[in-house]
C-alpha cells in the first residue's frame, strides 16, 4: 500500500467574493510559492498544475435577499466545477487551492459529477451550512453545504447564476471535524438531519485518533466511497494559522491537523481536497503569514503520503561504508 504514487492535479481559485475580507484570493499563489509542487514531487507524486482560474467580474452584483455578491459566486463556482470535473476525468486527485470556502460549492459539485457516491469530510471551525434565509451575514462562504445537500434542496431559492447547481451529497455522507463556532440555525440543521459532527469538544473527549477511527467507520459503514476533504485553515488553532478571515480560539493543533490528513491518506480513498481561507492580509506579521501557509502545505503533504515517521522507496539501497 505504501509506495504507490499519487497523481495530483492542482487548480488555483483566486476568489474572495464569498466573504468580505480582501486578500484570501492570494492564498493559492502563496501556497504554490511555498513549494507545494516540488514538495509533492519529493513525496513521489506525479503533479500537474492546471494554473489559476480567471473569474468574471460582476460590477452590479446587488444582494439577492440576504446573499452578498451572488452572481460572482454563482459564476465562479460554475467555472470551478467544470475545472474539477476535468481534473478528475484525467485520473488525478484534485487539489483546489482557494480562495474562500464558497468555492466548495463548485469543487464538490464538479467532483460529484465524475464520482457520485462521495463522502465529504469538512474540517472547519464553522459549519458553513447556513441557508440563504438562515444566514445572518449574507456571506456565501458560511453556506456552501446548504447548496450541496439533498435534504436542504427546498430551502434554496432561485438565485442568479446558480441554475446549473443541483444538490449532490446526502446528509449521511457528511462528517465535520473541528467545529467551535456554529450558528443556531446551523445547529438546528445538524441535529435535524443527524449530520455526524466531531466538534472540538469531541476532539478533546476522544482524542484525534478515535475521532478519525469513528469518522472512517461512519464514512465507510456500507461501501468504500471516494473522499472529498474540504479543509478550512481556520480549523487549526490561530496560534498555528492566524492569517485567516475569522480566526477562532481553541482549534486543532498542528499535530491534530496533520494526523487527520495522514489518516485520510492511508484510506487510499482521497479523491479531492480543498485548502481554503488562507488570507495573507489577515496576518499581522510576515511570520504569521508564513506559519499559516506552511501549515496549509504540510496538511497537503500529509494528504499525499508524507508520514512523520519517515519512509523510503522499496528499492532503497543502504550505502556501504
Ligand atoms: C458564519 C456565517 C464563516 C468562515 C466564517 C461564519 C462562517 N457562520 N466561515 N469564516 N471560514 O457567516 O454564516
Ligand atoms: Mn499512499
Ligand atoms: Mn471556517
Ligand atoms: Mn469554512
Amino acid at each position: 500500500h505504501h509506495h504507490h504514487h499519487h497523481c495530483v492535479g492542482i487548480i488555483g481559485a483566486p476568489f474572495s467574493k464569498g466573504q468580505q475580507r480582501d486578500g484570501v484570493q492570494r492564498g493559492a499563489d502563496l501556497i504554490r510559492a511555498a513549494g507545494l509542487v516540488q514538495k509533492l514531487i519529493g513525496e513521489g507524486c506525479v503533479v500537474k498544475d492546471y494554473g489559476n482560474l480567471t473569474f468574471e467580474e460582476f460590477p452590479n452584483d446587488e444582494p439577492v435577499g440576504r446573499l452578498k455578491t451572488p452572481r460572482a459566486v454563482g459564476r465562479a463556482n460554475e467555472l470551478l466545477a467544470g475545472a474539477v470535473q476535468k481534473v478528475k476525468s484525467h485520473g488525478n486527485t484534485c487539489v483546489m487551492l482557494g480562495g474562500d470556502h464558497s468555492l466548495a460549492i463548485g469543487s464538490i459539485f464538479g467532483h460529484a459529477a465524475s464520482r457520485h457516491d462521495l463522502s465529504v469530510l469538512w474540517v472547519d471551525a464553522h459549519a458553513d451550512i447556513n441557508t440563504p434565509s438562515s444566514t445572518s451575514t449574507g456571506n456565501i462562504h458560511g453556506q456552501p453545504l446548504s447548496f450541496l445537500i439533498h435534504e436542504l434542496h427546498s430551502k434554496i431559492p432561485i438565485i442568479p447564476n446558480f441554475s446549473w447547481l443541483k444538490p449532490c451529497v446526502a446528509a449521511k455522507d457528511v462528517v465535520y471535524i473541528g467545529l467551535r463556532d456554529v450558528d443556531p440555525g446551523e445547529h438546528y440543521i445538524l441535529k435535524d438531519l443527524g449530520i455526524k459532527a466531531f466538534s472540538m469538544t469531541e476532539v478533546d473527549r476522544l482524542g484525534i485518533a478515535k475521532v478519525m477511527e469513528q469518522t472512517c467507520d461512519h464514512m465507510f459503514s456500507k461501501v468504500k466511497k471516494p473522499i472529498h476533504l474540504s479543509f478550512d485553515i481556520d480549523a487549526l488553532d490561530p496560534s498555528v494559522s492566524p492569517a485567516t478571515g475569522t480566526p477562532r480560539a481553541g482549534g486543532l493543533t498542528y499535530r491534530e491537523g496533520i494526523y487527520i490528513t495522514e489518516h485520510i491518506c492511508q484510506t487510499g480513498l482521497l479523491s479531492a481536497v480543498d485548502m481554503v481561507e488562507v488570507n495573507p492580509k489577515q496576518g499581522k506579521t510576515e511570520g504569521e503569514i508564513k506559519s499559516t501557509v506552511n501549515a496549509a502545505v504540510d496538511l497537503l503533504l500529509g494528504c499525499f503520503g508524507r508520514v512523520r515517521g519517515g519512509s523510503h522507496d522499496p528499492d532503497y539501497k543502504m550505502p556501504n561504508p
